[in-house]
């Protein structure tokens, strides 16, 4: 099998500087070969592609929104290279960059397996305003209520059509949720599993009914969007957002291996790793957790 990897070196979904970075880091410490070292061929004939050439020279705010021509060129081009992956049956391996790329990657994932595709979001923030909603302005924040189309007025994202119906869509790990968020997850009867109900069940209990909700006869493809900060700060502290009351290590890892048993998994993200955010060691920690998280949905067992 082939995992096609796609590296996005993007920041422009948030305002911290340094989460272009995570690709690179991802890619010194070895995640390439250590995906080879699971058995997969790695299809990385994109090369470290350059976000930067897409910055427009003027990108106003639109309504709230913040640089989102920038993001939207962004994710156009995210979403055509995860396309290609998908189509050629490869698994798509997502490394960010801000998780506004999503909107790319799942648009990508989407127009491969329409609407079989199930998407799990595993993320301390449920990341679902819309323009109208967001209180920061910041499309990181918002990149499932385009995915969706609960957000209504999309300009300048002409490229992107609602590809995910929200109750094909499940999330993991939630502690920061924005009033205007929790209001959406309500009226659209969003499936979300907080930290209060991972405590609560157990994460074991908490993969199997997210799993049983989003394909009872576990037949459907799945897209796992994994932004680092869903991990305890104490986990995963090189992150732009970090919030107290994170998954554990091995939580977070459970979710991947769990995920890989289903033998669904078609493409996974990797977002919000920022090596520019605290100490060395911070990084180092950070990095190699989000390496060990993607060999795991790619199968690695602890025995
Ligand atoms: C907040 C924070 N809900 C926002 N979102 C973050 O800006 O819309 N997402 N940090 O990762
Ligand atoms: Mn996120
Ligand atoms: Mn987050
Ligand atoms: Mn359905």
């Amino acid at each position: 099998h082939t995992v096609g990897v796609v590296t996005v070196p993007f920041s422009g979904g948030q305002p911290k500087g340094g989460v272009d970075a995570g690709p690179i880091e991802l890619l010194r410490f070895g995640i390439l070969d250590q995906i080879k070292g699971l058995g997969y061929k790695v299809d990385f004939s994109d090369g470290v592609d350059q976000y930067s050439s897409l910055k427009p020279k003027s990108d106003p705010d639109v309504g709230k929104m913040k640089k989102p021509r920038f993001v939207s060129s962004a994710c156009e081009k995210v979403k055509g290279q995860v396309e290609g992956h998908c189509k050629q049956g490869s698994l798509a391996l997502t490394l960010g960059g801000d998780h506004s790329i999503a909107m790319g990657t799942i648009s990508g994932s989407a127009a491969k397996y329409g609407d079989q595709l199930r998407v799990i979001w595993v993320d301390a923030h449920a990341d679902i305003n819309t323009p109208e909603s967001t209180e920061s302005g910041n499309l990181h924040g918002c990149p499932l209520s385009f995915i969706t189309g609960i957000a209504k007025n999309v300009a300048p994202f002409e490229w992107l059509t609602p590809c995910l119906k929200p109750e094909h869509l499940v999330y993991i790990g939630l502690r920061d949720v924005d009033a205007g968020e929790k209001k959406i997850l309500r009226e659209h009867g969003i499936r979300a599993y907080s930290m209060h109900e991972v405590d609560k069940y157990g994460i074991s209990k908490v993969v199997e009914m997210a799993l049983e909700y989003l394909s009872p006869s576990n037949d459907n493809p799945i897209h796992l969007s994994f932004d680092v900060d869903a991990l305890d700060p104490s986990v995963a502290p090189s992150t732009g957002t970090p919030v107290r009351g994170g998954l554990t290590f091995r939580e977070g890892h459970y979710i991947c291996e769990a995920i890989h048993e289903t033998g669904c998994l078609v493409a996974m993200d990797l977002v919000e790793v920022n090596p520019l955010l605290g100490d060395q060691t911070n990084l180092y920690q950070t990095v190699t957790v989000g390496c060990s998280l993607v060999r795991c949905a790619l199968g690695e067992t602890l025995l």
